[in-house]
């Protein structure tokens, strides 16, 4: 079934591949410098010739565009919403000259102007930073693949006027600055002001000592405009919509209620419910409680339930199609409302009974987890919910006593059970659990990786697993190999595709055939060149962007992701310092030169992952200047992580650094970019990586480290003052830190650390795990003096990675969750 939808997707791009290309482009482009912004092509900033670039493929792609919303109305096929906080989308232009097919021509026709510095242009895009990481990222991979299966779908998010804050490092510490990527016109996204939708809100808001508040008593209504973005399949057929939703007041908002005509008073509510989409909530994996998240949260599932009913009321005349015309997958917890709302447009305004209502609400929803950890899981206030929306909360409480009157009939001897499942935790503030309303309310929970839906199914929601087991599944996550390897690796790209052809652009197993050319000299020798290629463009685009001087000679190690104390950066920085000591011991010990890589944000309230931050770069600093290891060893932090980093840093790399106490990464999706870029990894068998390790078989992986068994297990008696005690290189290297050795100037600055480790208990087990991740790194030295066999085992990684492609995980979800297949646009 699965393959199914995949191969025929790729029949019809075989079919057909849509020629855009016009001689009339560079004649738009022109036009455009010269009507948008009155400068002729010789005068036009870098800035402008971006936008004018972007707005002539623009040009070219609004008909096809048109075209398969067209085409989607006439065959009014079932179709597939993803609902997401989060669009980690970061640069548009190369991806949409990509996969319109149009490269020739704007190679040919821009490339001539003497004026065009092309990559300079590109550049001058800013990144569309509307996630924190895996999560956003994940949805961005997904409606590209969307569109390329030609599966008729839509992402609903929010126009954040901030996305995710910019990263200054200063004096070794993360500063966060205001990323205001609006701040020019976006010149891909279409504002539909007629297609508004006016939400609810069951109060008004006012300001507190500048923080948001609602003000009971009075409701009002907030507008969501849509700001449409075309999502350009590969090979340009189907061009489906990302819809962010802006928030903005009517216009006539509530004057006529200010009777003593308090003008600014209703100017001010006005800023104020305009502040709702104003900015993305930087906390990843903690909860932020704060009142406006939830604001957000509404907002999204409001919006998008009401665009989502009237295109199919406009197609479909009866309630009971939904389920078949209706596909919604919820992006975590984040518009788990979606439940209540569905049930109130179903009950309220197309007046169905309970249970017709629930039984179209659960076939039509489905929602995917991303975290395990418990701090992630959402919760909030009854008190949220009887200020902004006491429709939902009733109907909330309603599916509750219906689903533990259910409870109570299949478990009548077990009391306790009806309060652990409940959608309401009591005992202190009442509040609503997230989780467990998604999983009642919808057909279908899944994780995104194998480990990681056990570990779901059997640990953390057992009970629900019990009572439905049908609903409980698997989907894998993958990633784009237009943006991640294609896009981002020109000359590897071009070597994969003289050697075996092009098909793996569409049909990512096709990578297969890669496999006996790891036998091949010539090839080996080729893919080394390419990587040398890209790590001295990564090294000499570092020094330009950011004066950091890095040896393209050396190892490239990365390990690029957002700061987390499971994610373990502490890890690779305390093996870092295990090797300055042993450089400082014993000048002459032959170890191969690293550069270790460090990119990440931390949350701005998350004070220890800040910390982290800092430490690493201090240690950076000391052994620069440390004769004894300079040239030998470096710490390199990369600042402002984001995707334009990752797509410039991946292709350079040698090492992947997948890390996580096992049982904590939900999946990763990095490690399968590193994967098909040709980096080794080292990792312990935690999420995604435990597959990857599987398909390219682990003699191939530098696996290590306790297993997610293991982990649980040892916690009742893991004790980190035992590896302190008694392995030398471990205390040595937490000594150097807690004896102020990397803050001379800053004494006792890293003391939250060595509470964290020695006197809080280490929950990550950095300890436990970091002699046999030394062992690990050590072997990974040895293989890369051997570059025939280095180069052996990367090309059997390359070829192993087609599962990791999100063309095929989402081909998993549309057979097995949404039921739902391509309409092919001709
Ligand atoms: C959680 C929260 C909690 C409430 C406040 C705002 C906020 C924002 C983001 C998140 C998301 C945390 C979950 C997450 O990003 N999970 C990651 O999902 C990736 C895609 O499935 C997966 O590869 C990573 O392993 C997983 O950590």
């Amino acid at each position: 079934m699965t393959k199914t939808v995949v191969n025929q997707a790729l029949k019809q791009h075989e079919r057909k591949t849509v020629r855009f290309s016009d001689k009339a482009g560079y004649e738009r482009y022109q036009k455009h410098l010269l009507m948008d912004h009155v400068v002729l092509p010789e005068a036009a900033s870098q800035r402008e010739r971006f936008e004018a670039v972007a707005r002539s493929l623009r040009d070219l792609l609004t008909e096809r565009w048109l075209h398969t919303q067209q085409t989607h109305d006439k065959e009014n096929p079932k179709r597939v919403y993803y609902l997401s906080m989060e669009f980690l989308i970061g640069r548009t232009l190369t991806n949409n000259i990509i996969n319109l097919g149009v490269e020739d021509y704007v190679r040919e026709e821009l490339q001539a102007d003497p004026h065009q510095d092309w990559t300079e242009v590109v550049e001058t895009e800013p990144d569309a930073g509307l996630g924190n990481g895996g999560l956003g990222r994940l949805a961005a991979c997904f409606i590209e693949s969307l569109a390329t299966l030609q599966i008729p779908a839509m992402g609903y998010g929010l126009r954040y006027e901030y996305g995710i804050f910019r990263q200054v490092i200063e004096n070794g510490f993360q500063i966060e600055q205001p990323d205001h990527w609006l701040a020019q016109p976006d010149p891909w996204e279409v504002a539909q002001p007629r297609q508004t939708v006016q939400i609810p809100v069951g109060c008004q808001f006012e300001l507190h000592d500048g923080v948001l508040q609602a003000k009971p008593g009075l409701g009002t209504h907030l507008l969501g405009v849509p700001y449409d973005r075309p999502v350009v399949g590969y090979g340009g057929q189907t061009i489906n919509t990302l819809r962010l939703w802006g928030a903005a007041t009517p216009d006539h908002f509530d004057f006529g209620e200010f009777s003593s005509g308090d003008f600014v008073g209703a100017i001010v509510d006005r800023i104020l419910a305009e502040t709702v989409t104003r900015v993305l909530y930087p906390d990843d994996s903690t909860r932020a409680g704060q009142a406006l998240r939830f604001v957000q949260e509404y907002f999204l599932v409001c919006c998008s339930l009401a665009d989502i009913v009237a295109r199919f009321q406009r197609t479909n005349d009866d309630w009971q199609l939904l389920p078949q015309k209706v596909a919604i997958q919820l992006n975590d917890t984040h518009p788990a409302m979606a439940v209540a709302e569905l049930m109130r447009i179903l009950l309220d305004d197309a007046e169905l009974g309970w249970d017709e209502t629930w039984d179209l609400t659960v076939r039509t929803l489905a929602y995917t987890n991303h975290t395990l950890l418990p701090e992630a899981l959402e919760k909030w206030p009854v008190r949220f919910f009887e200020l902004v929306c006491p429709r939902s909360l009733e109907i909330i409480h309603e599916i509750n006593r219906r689903f533990l009157a259910d409870v109570q009939q299949r478990y009548p001897d077990d009391d306790q059970r009806a309060s652990r499942l409940s959608l309401v935790e009591e005992g202190g503030e009442q509040q609503i659990r997230m989780a467990n309303l998604a999983i009642v309310g919808t057909h279908s929970t899944n994780g995104v990786a194998k480990i990681h839906s056990d570990l779901l199914r059997t640990r953390v929601v057992s009970e629900f697993a019990e009572m439905f087991p049908e609903r409980f599944n698997n989907k894998t996550n993958g990633v784009t190999p237009r943006r991640w390897l294609l896009a981002a690796n020109r000359d590897f790209a071009s070597l994969i595709t003289e050697s075996i052809g092009d098909r793996w652009i569409a049909d990512l197993s096709e990578l297969r055939h890669l496999m006996p050319l790891a036998e091949d000299a010539t090839f080996r020798q080729r893919f080394l060149e390419t990587k040398q290629t890209a790590k001295k463009r990564f090294a000499s685009w570092l020094e330009s962007t950011a004066g950091q001087q890095v040896n393209p000679e050396t190892i490239f190690d990365s390990q690029i992701k957002r700061i987390h104390e499971y994610k373990r950066q502490l890890l690779n920085i305390l093996h870092v310092i295990v090797l300055y000591n042993r450089l400082r011991e014993n000048l002459s010990l032959a170890i191969p030169p690293r550069t270790f890589f460090f990119a990440g944000k931390a949350a701005p309230a998350y004070r220890l992952a800040k910390l982290i931050v800092k430490l690493i770069n201090n240690v950076g600093r000391v052994i620069d200047e440390d004769p004894a290891t300079a040239g030998r060893i470096k710490v390199a932090f990369v600042p402002n992580y984001n995707v334009s980093v990752a797509e410039r840093l991946i292709p350079a790399s040698d090492v992947s650094e997948q890390i996580s106490t096992a049982g904590y990464e939900a999946s990763g999706t990095g490690n399968m970019k590193f994967m098909m870029n040709g980096a080794l990894t080292i990792g312990t068998r935690d999420g995604a990586t435990i597959e990857m390790a599987e398909e390219a078989g682990e003699e191939n992986f530098f696996l290590f480290g306790l297993t997610a068994e293991q982990v649980a297990e040892s916690r009742s008696y893991y004790n980190p003052r035992w590896h302190y005690d008694n392995d030398p290189e471990t205390r040595a290297a937490l000594d150097l830190i807690f004896n102020d050795h990397f803050s001379r100037d800053e004494p006792g600055i890293f003391t939250p650390i060595r509470e964290s480790l020695m006197d809080r208990g280490d929950y990550f087990m950095h300890l436990a795990d970091l002699t046999s991740y030394a062992e690990a790194q050590q072997k990974l030295g040895e293989l890369y003096a051997d570059p025939d066999a280095w180069a052996r085992k990367a090309i059997i990684n390359v070829a192993c990675s087609g599962r990791f492609s999100s063309d095929r995980t989402i081909a998993e979800y549309a057979a097995e969750i949404w039921d739902a297949e391509p309409c092919p646009v001709t």
